[in-house]
């Protein structure tokens, strides 16, 4: 079987996804506005997904999303229940970095059998809390705690066990508005593992940015961001021009 998402994954370098958090969303003209722009700038992935968002507010999010982006829908879940075959592919997140049985198995087999039936391409990610200077809601929601940031052969055995477990993506969220963004030796320390690298939590500049690509991420997410400043889509389209130059 083919895997075309875990493919794009494994070749993109420099590559940036746009969250779209469901509880967050209008569902409407903004969202629209968001996704254009996003088109516009050339982004990479739309990740849907949220650590409180309901089964109807994710439902209504995706097929709204669906109905105007041709740009890669990716579930990034909070919960079993975040799951559509509206989308193109999910995060199978396990939260490896916790140590909280339902985020590291228990709702993959509430999740199971449903998306085992969808057409949809399931990625195992390997999904890593870094301290982030605030209490974010996945640690609260997850009841887990995050890695300190400065913990880096922690941070390195805990990526690598989720190499070893067979996972094919690697996860390093610092959490939705994040004072400390993950940083760019957090990146160094795991880049040598062989697995695409998404980072997101706290990142609002291009600067930021540039910095964590040239440390390995092959995606960075930026979500927050967006809600205060849509604008800076064309920040990001002006970097992703600058990119296509250099290539
Ligand atoms: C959070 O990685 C995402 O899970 C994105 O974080 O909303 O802070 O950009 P921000």
């Amino acid at each position: 079987m083919t895997k075309p998402y875990l493919e794009s994954f494994r070749e993109i370098s420099k590559g940036i996804a746009v969250l779209i958090d469901p509880e967050k969303c209008d569902n409407g003209e903004k969202l629209f506005a968001l996704l254009e722009k996003a088109s516009f700038a050339k982004v990479d992935y739309v990740f849907v997904g949220g650590s409180t968002v309901s089964r109807n507010e994710f439902q209504q999010t995706i097929s709204a999303i669906r109905s105007r982006s041709n740009i890669p829908l990716i579930i990034f879940p909070g919960s079993f229940h975040q799951i559509s075959d509206e989308a193109d592919a999910i995060l199978f997140l396990s939260l490896i970095s916790g140590r909280n049985p339902d985020y590291l198995i228990g709702h993959h087999i509430s999740a199971a059998h449903e998306l085992s039936e969808m057409n949809i391409e399931v990625l195992p990610t390997g999904y890593i809390l870094i301290e982030g200077g605030t209490k974010s809601s996945v640690a609260y929601v997850s009841q887990t705690s995050p890695i300190p940031g400065d913990s880096f052969s922690i941070i390195r055995n805990t990526a690598l066990a989720g190499k070893l477990l067979g996972m094919q993506l690697l996860y390093l969220d610092a959490g939705s508005g994040a004072k400390d963004r993950v940083s760019e030796k957090c990146i160094q320390t795991i880049s040598d593992l062989g697995l695409p690298i998404i980072v997101g939590g706290g990142i609002r500049q291009i600067e930021e940015i540039d910095a964590l690509h040239k440390a390995g991420a092959s995606v960075v997410v930026i979500g927050n961001k967006l809600e205060e400043d849509i604008d800076f889509l064309l920040d990001v389209r002006a970097y992703k021009a600058l990119l296509d130059v250099k290539v």
